[in-house]
């Protein structure tokens, strides 16, 4: 496959804003990209085979989602009216509410019905550029529920032609049967769901929740453990709502990444640059919890730390469907340039799913997984308040949409 005609965001670092290369071609052999470059420029032995025409658009690596619990039973509206009227997220959660809603809903919903939920939200996403998708687990809080939805979402890969990796999070609420047994359902997850998903190679990663309404920093340290006894890295909601110190416990763990940071202090911020570890940005969450505190992103760029940004599409904090949105927020709210924004959902995102030789940028060597957009600049993304038209979705060469 060629794709020709348009313009090129490599989104490679360095060099040129956006990896930009005008007029440019991006050719792919078995799934990968063999060449990127101006089209003047282009070997005659690959001006063959079928033809992509960008007409005239920008072509950008595809979307990456790196932070999604997008299998769940049920929505939330109810607790958003309530919320409108001036109950607190944490009040709700309190109250019995929140998460642990969501977990009565999962828990009885069917697979077909987590299945089908779950493929029309993604292919939602996939629909407005997205090629790869982390979900997380979290809503099942039992061993069979935690499988059972690792296993719906490691089946929405197929379903729907994104590339999906899967991470428990087990560690997401306490469930109202161990409201006493703090200690017990610990020993759940570190025990039982931590190994059985390891055994079942279900999950990709594992991921906690670090907040006065969740999981403390030894709980979560003690989750951590359990992980890396089986290999599998970890991310950490860290900070959200208040500061847990979650930034750094995340960092002394060598975590892939340290996701939302609202309160983090520039004491975690060091922690994370000296560790490697990556900020995931979830504007969507801030804006529909309408919290004015924002990440320190001033912080984060002095200190090197690299920034991603998802949608966190959840329901409870973040019912948001359009990836591009997520790119507007984080301008708007968060203020990171267009440029940090897109390279947030790319190249840095396959970073925090450790795919970082495989996807986030069109260079040689990599999948050609891509998205062609309708736009004169790639600062259009992040411009158009959602709904940025995207004309075409490529993933390993093949268009989505022919699967
Ligand atoms: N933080 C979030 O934003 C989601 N989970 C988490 O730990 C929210 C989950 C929910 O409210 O259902
Ligand atoms: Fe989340």
């Amino acid at each position: 496959m060629l794709v020709r005609n348009g313009h090129v965001a490599t989104m490679a670092a360095g060099g040129e804003a956006y990896g930009a290369v005008r007029d440019g071609a991006v050719a792919v052999r078995d799934g990968r990209i063999v060449w990127v470059g101006p089209e003047a420029d282009l070997p005659r032995e690959l001006d063959d085979g079928p033809v992509l025409d960008a007409r005239g658009g920008w072509v950008t690596p595809g979307l990456i989602d790196c932070h999604t619990h997008l299998v769940f039973g049920g929505d939330r509206a109810g607790e958003f009216e309530r919320r409108l009227q001036g109950a607190t997220y944490e009040e709700i959660a309190r109250a019995g509410g929140g998460i642990v809603s969501t977990v009565r809903a999962t828990r009885s919903a069917g697979d077909e019905e987590l299945l089908e939920r779950g493929r029309a939200r993604l292919e939602l996403l996939a629909w407005r550029g997205v090629t790869t998708a982390e979900i997380k687990s979290g809503y099942g809080l039992d061993v069979d529920t935690e499988l059972r939805m690792l296993r719906v979402a490691r089946a929405l890969g197929p379903a729907t032609g994104v590339r999906v990796q899967t991470t428990l999070l087990g560690a997401h609420a306490l469930p109202p049967e161990f409201a006493e047994d703090r200690n017990g359902y610990l020993g759940v997850v570190c025990e039982e769901m931590i190994p059985a998903a390891a055994a079942a190679g279900l999950a990709d990663a594992v991921d906690a929740f670090c907040e006065e309404i969740a999981f403390t920093p030894a709980e979560c340290d003690r989750v951590f453990d359990a992980a890396s006894a089986h290999e599998l890295p970890v991310r950490l909601h860290a900070d959200q709502l208040t500061d847990q110190g979650g930034a750094a416990l995340a960092a002394r763990h060598g975590a892939r990444s340290a996701d939302h940071l609202e309160h983090t202090s520039e004491e975690g911020v060091r922690a994370m640059a000296a560790a490697g570890t990556v900020a995931v940005l979830l504007p969507g969450a801030a804006h529909f919890l309408r919290d004015p505190t924002v990440p320190p992103v001033d912080a984060l760029r002095s200190h090197g730390v690299p920034m991603a940004v998802a949608t966190d599409l959840n329901p409870g904090s973040s019912p948001l469907l359009d990836p591009v949105l997520a790119l507007s927020l984080a301008c708007l709210l968060f203020r990171l340039t267009p440029e940090e924004a897109l390279g947030g959902m790319t190249r840095v995102a396959a970073r925090v799913l450790g795919l970082e030789d495989e996807i986030g940028t069109l260079e040689v060597g990599k999948r050609a997984d891509m998205a062609v957009w309708d736009v004169a600049h790639p600062a259009e993304l992040a411009y158009w308040m959602g709904g940025a038209p995207c004309r075409s979705v490529i993933r390993d060469g093949t268009a989505l949409s022919a699967r």
